[in-house]
């Protein structure tokens, strides 16, 4: 099994769910700088020309959501309840409501900070930050009030789905996403955070080839 990562958000949430079920697996740097993704060999793969993509035997996967259960359902997990439909459509509820809400939300935070740093690209836009609060508070309240009687998002224990949503969140000291005002999400990032899976997810830098076998 092949995972084609760059060190991003989207293939954080992957690789740290590889090494937390000690999972084997190829985990290919890309070399984003370089064009990587845009190579026809690697468009091939993921049309989209993102990462991170799986390739087990003839499957070809992307979408960091699909490619976590897949490997839960691979492995047995129950991170993704593949024999329980009612908390399959709650994890599935927090997947969805992470990439069309919760993400969008925190992402111009993440961009404007660590990405522009990470590129040199920039200073933060502070206009742009600035018009994007409003919607980072609508749906902080949401989650806040949704984890203050729960340790993690879904069923009770860990899921991908706290991966989906944690991943940009992680970082919202650093990126200046103002949600000390909701204390049951800043107790949650921190339980993740102490995940050491999720706290160092990258694969260890190789010797060329770039590529990590857990
Ligand atoms: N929804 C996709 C997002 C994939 C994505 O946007 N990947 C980013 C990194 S987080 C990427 O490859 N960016 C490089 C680029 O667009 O050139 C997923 O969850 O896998």
């Amino acid at each position: 099994m092949k995972i084609y990562w760059i060190k991003a958000q989207a293939p954080r949430r992957v690789l740290a769910l590889i090494k937390h079920l000690g999972l084997k697996a190829e985990c290919i740097e890309v070399d984003l700088m370089a064009g990587g993704l845009k190579t026809p060999e690697y468009a091939a793969l993921n049309p989209n020309m993102k990462a991170p993509t799986l390739v087990d035997g003839d499957l070809v996967l992307w979408e960091s959501a699909a490619i976590m259960a897949y490997l839960c359902i691979k492995t047995g997990s129950d991170m993704w309840p593949a024999h329980n439909p009612s908390e399959q459509v709650e994890v599935l509820r927090w997947l969805s409501w992470s990439d069309c809400h919760w993400g969008p939300a925190v992402a111009p935070f993440y961009f404007e900070h660590m990405v522009k740093s990470t590129f040199g690209i920039g200073p933060p836009d502070s206009a742009l930050l600035k018009a994007s609060v409003a919607e980072l508070v609508k749906f902080a309240k949401v989650l806040d009030g949704h984890l203050a009687q729960r340790t993690f998002a879904a069923c009770e224990r860990l899921t991908i789905a706290d991966f989906q949503l944690a991943s940009m969140a992680s970082y919202w000291r650093e990126s200046a996403m103002s949600l000390e005002a909701f204390p049951h999400i800043v107790r949650w990032l921190d339980v993740l955070q102490r995940i050491p899976a999720w706290a160092d997810p990258w694969p260890a830098k190789a010797s060329a080839p770039a590529i990590t076998t857990y």
